[in-house]
């Protein structure tokens, strides 16, 4: 039987997949949450789940070590898709890449073209490209997480992160003043498997397209 490999995040994209994963029939046989194991099995002898880090989603997928997997448009801009076919975007684990700045901070002022700022940000890539068709400099300082306190210790004058309920930058002082794109996640394919694993591949990703819709 075809061995089939999914690779999964914890957390937010765990939750909003199980549904999707239903949907197509699968089950897996314990929460990553709670379970230290990193290759989860299903109730199919021929499915398992491996859980990495959101990240690495697409690079598990592209050397094919998983066939498919879930990963935010965040991920894949930074990634860069290669070798992935992404078929299908999920409409879930949704949020808005923006630009934040300390509360009073003139940022119109500070980022007018020719301008120079210094911008903290897990997502160098996306940070840089919009800054860049702004015709603003940027001093990209990369960072692994808690964006929000770079411009408070004066790391940076601004951010470029995910805000989903806006929570997190009021909490910290901060203010978006700048949408950058819509993320939401979507499904990466190994390109390889797509053609070799086509009979057990197809019948899933219709029925997480069905899920999708209705
Ligand atoms: O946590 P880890 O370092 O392992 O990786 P990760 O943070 O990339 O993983 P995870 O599970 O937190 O996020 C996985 C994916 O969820 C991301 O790649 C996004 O596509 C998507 N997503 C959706 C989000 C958010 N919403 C989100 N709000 N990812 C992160 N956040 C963070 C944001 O960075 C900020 O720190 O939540 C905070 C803001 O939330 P609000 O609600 O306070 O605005
Ligand atoms: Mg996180």
């Amino acid at each position: 039987m075809t061995q089939l490999t999914i690779a999964l995040s914890k957390g937010r994209i765990f939750e909003e997949t199980l549904p999707l994963l239903a949907a197509a029939g699968i089950v897996p046989n314990e929460n990553p949450e709670s379970s230290r194991k990193l290759i989860i099995g299903t109730n199919h002898d021929n499915i398992q789940l491996v859980i990495v880090r959101a990240s690495d989603v697409p690079t598990y997928v592209q050397y094919g070590a998983a066939d498919f997997g879930i990963a935010g448009k965040d991920v894949l801009i930074e990634h860069g898709g290669e070798g992935l076919y992404q078929p299908l975007d999920l409409n879930i684990a949704k949020c808005r890449m923006m630009v934040a700045v300390c509360k009073g901070f003139d940022y119109a002022a500070a980022s007018v073209a020719g301008s120079r700022l210094r911008v903290a940000t897990k997502y160098p890539n996306i940070a840089a490209e919009h800054f860049a068709k702004k015709g603003v400099h940027v001093d990209i300082i990369k960072l692994y997480g808690s964006m929000e306190l770079a411009p408070l210790v004066g790391l940076s004058d601004a951010i470029v992160d995910l805000v989903s309920t806006g929570g997190t930058l009021k909490a910290n002082g901060l203010e978006a003043v700048e949408h950058i794109v819509n993320i939401s996640s979507r499904l990466v394919v190994n390109k390889a498997a797509l053609k070799t694993k086509y009979d057990v591949l197809a019948p899933i990703l219709t029925a997480f397209s069905e899920a999708v819709v209705a």
